[in-house]
């Protein structure tokens, strides 16, 4: 199972602010993470948190362009957590090989023919709309099933314009437009997904839905469910600290 390590690029993912040096921290956390074995680096320039606003797409590309054109250098495999085709397109002329797309394709109508015509790695994940108001949206009756047909409708979508299928990963969304008992279906229906006959990528690493105050205090939590996930034929999962998760695969 891959590990993909999350590289958040966002003014206050980092103590001190500034660009330069928010680019500098980075790329330190980033090889901190590569010597620790990780299988993927997913820097992103714009927080989907809930409740969190856009940003611009000239900002989110001043963000991580540098951070990716540094690390393309160690030769580590990076996604770029974008949901804009410019964005990505950028990312991987500076040395990305996998577009990590929260929107699967929705938020940008030029994603899906941009990721077919880079023809690289594409993860659709399942999403109903922007972080702002995508509390409001967690609703669902059978929420495995549901999920999985939105996301039955993004394969068709991405294949329509051209993506190959050996190129398509899917990822349930975990905490995006879903309460906490929606996230535990889903995690203990995870199979299903993987029955779909396509990778399949889980981000549940210090989200809200497993308890605890601040995202430190789910740190055993995360760890814990990559143990519980790392039997369930799952192509990898996306998470904060590397060395804590690989050992609870081992
Ligand atoms: N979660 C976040 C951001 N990007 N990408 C994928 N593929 N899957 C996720 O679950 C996901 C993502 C938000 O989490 P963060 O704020 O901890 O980065």
């Amino acid at each position: 199972m891959k590990i993909m390590g999350i590289l958040n690029v966002t003014p206050d993912s980092f103590a001190d602010g500034g660009r330069h040096n928010s680019c500098e921290d980075a790329v330190k956390h980033a090889r901190a993470m590569i010597a620790e074995g990780v299988d993927v680096i997913d820097v992103g320039g714009e927080s989907t948190r809930p409740g969190a606003e856009r940003v611009s797409e000239a900002e989110e590309i001043a963000r991580v362009i540098p951070v990716i054109t540094e690390l393309a250098k160690d030769g580590v495999p990076i996604s770029i957590d974008t949901m804009r085709a410019s964005t990505a397109l950028a990312a991987v002329n500076a040395g990305a090989q996998i577009i990590n797309d929260v929107s699967g394709g929705l938020a940008d109508p030029e994603m899906l023919a941009m990721a077919a015509d880079l023809n690289v790695r594409y993860i659709a994940m399942h999403w109903r709309g922007a972080s702002k108001d995508m509390n409001s949206k967690a609703i669902y009756g059978d929420v495995v099933q549901e999920v999985i047909s939105e996301l039955q409708a993004r394969i068709t979508a991405a294949i329509d314009a051209g993506i190959e299928p050996e190129n398509l990963v899917l990822d349930p969304g975990i905490g995006f437009a879903k309460d906490a008992e929606h996230n535990w279906a889903i995690i203990n229906g995870i199979e299903e997904f993987v029955s779909l006959g396509y990778p399949v990528l889980v981000g549940a690493s210090r989200k809200r839905f497993l308890g605890g105050d601040s995202p430190d205090e789910r740190e055993a939590a995360s760890i814990a469910l990559t143990k519980q996930l790392s039997t369930s034929g799952i192509w990898g999962v996306r998470v904060h600290s590397v060395k804590p998760h690989k050992e609870a695969i081992a």
